[in-house]
């Protein structure tokens, strides 16, 4: 079968391939037009479903979007829907959020990712998953991406940039959400 992912992120692409595995032929939005899609929405899931219905619309073809984000407690959630745009690259991001955060005690956080797969005229289904972590008081490791530098999951005392790809694709948010995914698509045939 053959899906379009509908993002820019390589390393979102890289992941996506990595869980989802080879049985699948991808495409991405790229291979059709080179544009960035705006996020207008209030929810991961409006944005989902807008880069979703718009790669769909332009590829004729099954699509698949990922619109995922860092949701810190003691920030109130921040930045949350906006982490794409929290700031210029990944290491302004990362020294925004660790600002904004200081020394406070609570350091709880979430990562989300909500998944639509827009797979013909006006039918769709929404995947998500999230992984529960802790936003460390430096960034550390050097593998992943995004946050990946700050971000402890569940128990573990060290960050993803750090545990490395293998242990993040078997816990992360997104794992979660394809892992949904691919029951509903085994179910499917
Ligand atoms: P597309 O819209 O093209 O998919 P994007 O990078 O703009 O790419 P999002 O709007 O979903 O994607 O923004 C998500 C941001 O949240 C992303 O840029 C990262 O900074 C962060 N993020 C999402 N998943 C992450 C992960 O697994 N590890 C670290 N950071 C992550």
């Amino acid at each position: 079968m053959l899906i379009v992912l509908a993002t820019k992120n390589q390393h979102k692409i890289k992941e996506i391939k990595e869980i989802l595995g080879a049985d699948i032929h991808y495409q991405t939005l790229s291979d059709y037009l080179n544009i960035d899609i705006k996020e207008a929405g209030r929810t991961l899931m409006e944005n989902s479903l807008a880069k979703a219905t718009f790669t769909f619309k332009v590829s004729g073809k099954p699509s698949l979007a990922d619109d995922s984000g860092l949701f810190v407690e003691a920030l109130d959630g921040e930045p949350g829907i906006h982490s794409s745009r929290y700031g210029i690259d990944d290491e302004h991001r990362i020294t925004k959020l660790l600002k904004n955060l200081g020394t406070k005690k609570n350091r709880k956080a979430l990562f989300k990712a909500v998944f639509v797969y827009y797979y013909a005229l006006n039918k769709y289904e929404v995947f998500e998953g999230e992984c529960a972590g802790e936003i460390a008081y430096e960034p550390c490791g050097t593998e992943g991406f995004g946050y990946d530098p700050i971000f402890m999951p569940g128990k573990y005392k060290k960050t993803f940039a750090q545990l490395g790809q293998k242990v993040k694709n078997r816990i992360s948010h997104r794992t979660k959400a394809l892992t949904k995914f691919k029951k509903y698509l085994q179910r499917d045939f």
